[in-house]
């Protein structure tokens, strides 16, 4: 097996039954594994729900650790669409050409830095630095925070010891109530003051609200965004075919992005509160219990997808979930994407080939299912390429 491989553990599960079990604190999830199962379950937020107790749609759950709800992520339709409308075009700035160029300057700058460097561990040097500083630009405060965020790790709620944190959890939300004062004193054009700005049905957004909001901006794309970068690392390191082909076919970068983001699925699921007792996929599941729509596995869906354990940088027809899907789909795509696309056409201009040393996977423990998810370190070089 190649180190960047990614296996897909759910294969049989999704083909004999469809589903698959585990447990998270007391709180059991049965897991859509199916690619249909999860888009049409997704659809159906009325009987599949996200405005359950916060942090209870998580897995594993947050409920011992947040109180704060976050927001769009845990509200239903129709009030949900109010906010995301709201944030909708903030959250679509990556695609202005000024932040692109922010954003290419920022990665162009590190790919050299790293260049320079005999080793360099991907996840604490390269990646988790790539995304805080990315991050500066989502929210249009000074680079210099990115310092800050960086010496918070790679997750907010989570640290080596413990995958729930509420000591780790706290320093963010203070960190939030913080800026959310400064902002009210000093408005700026950041994202807190554009929230604090912001109404919703007439009415200002409450401090909760807003704070809800940037809770999920701080976590929603961290780990996932990290395991993103990461592992297209690991892969162009074991192809070096496909840096060539980005270097002179760089149309071909776009449909690379979409093949890496269903292919890592670096978020491998997200849970559903069920409103009423209910079917999915012939099994009977009671009220108020989870499901989850399981991401990683519904990209791996032979069913829809061929060869789906290759990465085709050039896929065809690739209606991935990776961020998603219907109205609860991934708020911070497009800044993602961004990042993606920048990344590999960066690595592709400057790097000719990239050598790994030694690697330690991550493996998520899903009880029934173990997945690879990522790395919990990666030391590698990058050799500049030679013209
Ligand atoms: C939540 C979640 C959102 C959660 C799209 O995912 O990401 C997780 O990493 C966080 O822990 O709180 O924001």
């Amino acid at each position: 097996m190649q180190k960047s491989e990614l296996p897909d553990p759910f294969k049989k599960a999704r083909l004999e039954k469809g589903i698959g079990e585990m447990n998270d604190q007391n709180d059991p999830v049965k897991m859509l594994l199916r690619h249909k199962d999860v888009r049409k379950t997704a659809h159906n937020y009325k009987i599949f729900q996200s405005g359950a107790i916060p942090g209870r749609i998580v897995i594993p759950s947050e409920v011992n650790i947040r109180k704060i709800r976050q927001i769009p992520f845990e509200i239903d339709p129709p009030i949900h669409g109010l906010y995301r409308a709201l944030v909708e075009p903030w959250f679509k700035r990556p695609l202005h050409e000024e932040y692109a160029q922010k954003l290419t300057a920022q990665i162009n700058a590190l790919v050299e830095e790293t260049m320079k460097i005999d080793t360099v561990e991907i996840i604490q040097e390269f990646a988790l630095i790539l995304q805080s500083r990315a991050l500066t630009l989502l929210f249009n405060v000074p680079y210099e925070e990115s310092e800050i965020w960086i010496s918070w790790g790679t997750h907010v709620f989570r640290s080596k010891d413990s995958a729930l944190d509420a000591d780790k959890a706290n320093i963010l939300y203070n960190y939030i109530d913080d800026q959310i004062e400064k902002a009210i004193e000093n408005p700026k054009e950041d994202l807190y003051s554009m929230l604090l700005a912001s109404e919703v049905e007439g009415k200002k957004l409450t401090k909760e609200e807003v704070k809800g909001l940037v809770v999920l901006t701080f976590a929603g794309g961290r780990d996932t965004i990290i395991n993103a970068v990461t592992n297209a690392i690991a892969y162009l390191s074991e192809h070096q075919e496909s840096l060539e082909r980005f270097r002179e076919e760089p149309e071909t970068i776009n449909k690379a992005v979409e093949e890496m983001i269903r292919y890592f699925s670096p978020l491998t699921q997200m849970g559903r509160v069920v409103a009423e007792d209910t079917h999915v996929c012939e099994h009977a599941i009671k009220a108020d219990t989870r499901v989850s729509l399981c991401w990683a596995s519904a990209n791996r869906d032979a069913a829809v997808f061929d060869n789906p354990n290759e990465i085709i940088i050039d896929r065809k027809i690739n209606p991935h979930v990776g961020f998603g899907f219907s109205h609860h789909n991934c708020l911070g795509a497009t800044h993602a994407r961004q990042i993606m696309r920048v990344l590999l056409s960066t690595l592709a201009k400057n790097v000719g080939s990239i050598e790994i040393f030694d690697h330690k996977e991550n493996i998520e423990d899903l009880d029934e299912f173990k997945r690879k998810v990522g790395y919990d370190y990666l030391n590698a070089k990058f050799n500049r390429l030679t013209k």
